[in-house]
């Protein structure tokens, strides 16, 4: 699916958008699922839906939210609980341009959706994804399917070009902290490129890549986002998947295998972090938690 030249622009700026690869019909099967646990939200109080492989919350909602004004501002793995979210991530276009990139033999490793409010705070500071799941090598791409149009206005993806060549730390003091150094938050914000897009776009990311997205300021436009993390069938976990799926190692193109590919360097490897969210560990607490 993907030429010579967007390859290579993959490689060369460690992200690559391709417009409109979802259909309107599909779109819409997935943001009316999203309705329904926005709804269903309403009930809680807290984060919630400990059904999950690791007994972390499915569901979590930012501080604000209320059953008034519900703000669930993430889904982990819509795919273990949604037929709409798993016909999108492992057959068609989606495995297919990974394949591209990273293959043939890919396998899907887990997924999320954000969900960012009009008006709500929830933002996500600069990091790269591989230092969450660090595996015998690094051939793996994120892929953001775009739910929404995007643009700075609603908080959209930025992301800092060539980042994916160099490393930073994860780590301050000696734990994981879930994001770069903050001292380099300015410095990034001076290099990313704003990833704006319309409904049904994607952007693939090399997981090295570093990103992170402002809140949505606007007033009434919503950023739905759902990310879907592949990595290539013969890298293995170095330790257990942060966010796990029921789906986790599932091969979307090609074939398994049970040889592992060793990429030769250092890597930080985190301990499994106690805090039921991402979000958590970025310092952004969530509904029913004590603001220090
Ligand atoms: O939703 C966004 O703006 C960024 C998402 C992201 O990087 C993440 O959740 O890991």
């Amino acid at each position: 699916m993907l030429n010579h030249s967007q390859r290579g622009e993959f490689k060369s700026k460690g992200y690559l958008k391709i417009p409109g690869l979802i259909t309107e019909s599909t779109r819409k099967l997935m943001l009316d699922q999203l309705s329904d646990w926005v709804e269903e939200s309403r009930s809680y109080d807290a984060n919630y839906g400990f059904d999950t492989p690791n007994g972390k919350a499915r569901f979590d909602l930012e501080q604000s939210h209320s059953s008034d004004h519900p703000r669930l501002r993430r889904v982990a793995n819509p795919v273990d609980i949604s037929e709409a979210y798993q016909s999108v991530l492992f057959f068609g276009e989606m495995p297919e341009v990974v394949a591209d990139l990273i293959g043939p033999d890919v396998f899907f490793h887990h997924c999320k959706l954000n969900n960012k409010f009009p008006g709500g705070s929830t933002r996500v500071e600069y990091h790269a994804d591989h230092p969450f799941d660090p595996h015998t090598n690094d051939d793996g791409v994120t892929l953001l399917l775009f739910l929404d149009d995007m643009d700075e206005d609603n908080g959209c993806m930025r992301i800092v070009p060539g980042s994916h060549k160099e490393r930073y730390t994860h780590f301050k003091d000696g734990n994981f902290i879930g994001s770069t150094d903050p001292k380099l938050f300015e410095q990034f914000d001076g290099k990313a490129d704003s990833i704006i897009g319309k409904a049904g776009d994607v952007c693939l990311m090399d997981i090295w890549t570093l990103h992170g997205g402002g809140a949505n300021l606007s007033k009434d436009r919503n950023r739905r986002m759902l990310i879907a993390d592949y990595r290539a069938a013969d890298a293995f976990a170095l330790m257990p998947p942060a966010v796990p799926s029921r789906f986790y190692r599932r091969i979307v193109a090609g074939k398994a295998t049970h040889i592992a590919r060793l990429r030769e360097g250092t890597m930080e490897i985190l301990e499994p972090y106690p805090d039921d969210s991402f979000f958590g560990l970025q310092g952004q607490k969530a509904a029913g938690e004590i603001v220090q």
